[in-house]
């Protein structure tokens, strides 16, 4: 891969950030997962979908915008994530798209051979379903329930049978199979109406525009605190004037900078064991916005995402809430 990379931090990258090969920030395109520490990992599947379809492309959109940040210097935290976080990026996941029966298998079978080598996972979608296999390789790989703080207009936990591929049902059914703990999860920015929050601390987006995004930072840390966590933002969690290309828009979301503000504000004290960014649909895009949006909290997130507080060293009994084990 040295062909992707320099020596020199501030010439960043031998190519433009316009050509070339494309991979996560121009991160070693690679399945070898030895010795990294984060995964990027595409997950190109929207037959979840229950309004406009094509978040199949996401991940691609996505790696393509993640090749500017690299002339923006890590801005405003100052390191290089490729580098400190050892991230990889290991392609997108393989399932047999005219045979949906194969994708969850193989989602999870692909998060939890990076977990065993020692590596995260940060997905990039594809549709919210995507959060489904990922969230059961974690939680199944920690051996106990995660808190879910999860960005999106949409709770996600309409009716589900258990049975469902549906982007709209994947958080009820990971509560229903206690892999999830709603009563340590927070949801941000939710404006859809659902009368079974499951128990979920919801904070509305017109709570957001009316207390501030510090208010709605210290509802998150209080609820989640030091458990272990999973992070999913949809980027629907955003305002459609911001980031138009996804699948179900609303109005009223939050502006990107206010996005920012809570992703800044809310990540750097978490406990992450895995997270995803979803929903960017290329086709409704424009100007590629919305995956410079993703592109941009993915970015942010490696390098918030601090390694040594994620490490497995949390106790298999969720009753203690996920103290240290040793
Ligand atoms: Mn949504």
């Amino acid at each position: 891969m040295a062909e992707f990379l320099t020596d020199d931090p501030h010439q960043a990258w031998p190519t433009t950030t316009f050509g070339g090969v494309l991979s996560f920030g121009r991160a070693p395109y690679t399945r070898r997962a030895s010795g990294a520490g984060i995964a990027v990992l595409g997950i190109p599947f929207d037959l979840g979908t229950t309004n406009r379809s094509g978040a199949r492309e996401g991940p691609n959109a996505v790696r393509r915008m993640s090749a500017l940040l690299s002339e923006l210097r890590n801005h405003p935290f100052g390191i290089d994530p490729i580098a400190e976080r050892r991230v990889i990026d290991c392609g997108d996941v393989h399932f047999d798209v005219n045979r949906v029966e194969t994708f969850v298998p193989a989602v999870e079978t692909a998060a939890r051979e990076l977990l065993l080598a020692g590596t995260r996972v940060l997905g990039i979608g594809g549709d919210h379903f995507a959060s489904y296999p990922l969230v059961r390789a974690a939680a199944h790989h920690l051996g106990a329930p995660l808190s879910l703080v999860h960005f999106d207009a949409h709770t996600d936990t309409w009716p589900d049978d258990g049975e469902r591929i549906d982007h709209g049902t994947q958080f009820r059914r990971l509560v229903d199979e206690g892999l999830i703990d709603p009563a340590t999860s927070v949801q941000i920015g939710i404006r859809t109406w659902n009368e079974d929050t499951m128990g979920f601390e919801v904070i509305e987006a017109s709570w957001i525009h009316q207390q501030g995004t510090a208010a709605t930072i210290e509802r998150a840390r209080r609820r989640v605190g030091d458990r272990p966590a999973y992070v999913s933002f949809d980027i629907d969690c955003i305002d459609p004037a911001f980031a138009p290309g996804t699948g179900t828009p609303v109005i009223g979301g939050l502006s990107s900078a206010q996005a920012l503000e809570l992703w800044r504000g809310i990540c750097p004290d978490l406990r992450i064991l895995g997270a995803d960014v979803v929903e960017v649909a290329p086709a409704h895009d424009v100007s590629d916005i919305t995956a410079l949006a993703a592109a941009t909290l993915v970015h942010d997130l490696l390098c918030m995402w601090d390694l040594d507080r994620a490490r497995d060293r949390w106790s298999a009994d969720p009753s203690d809430g996920g103290a240290p084990r040793g």
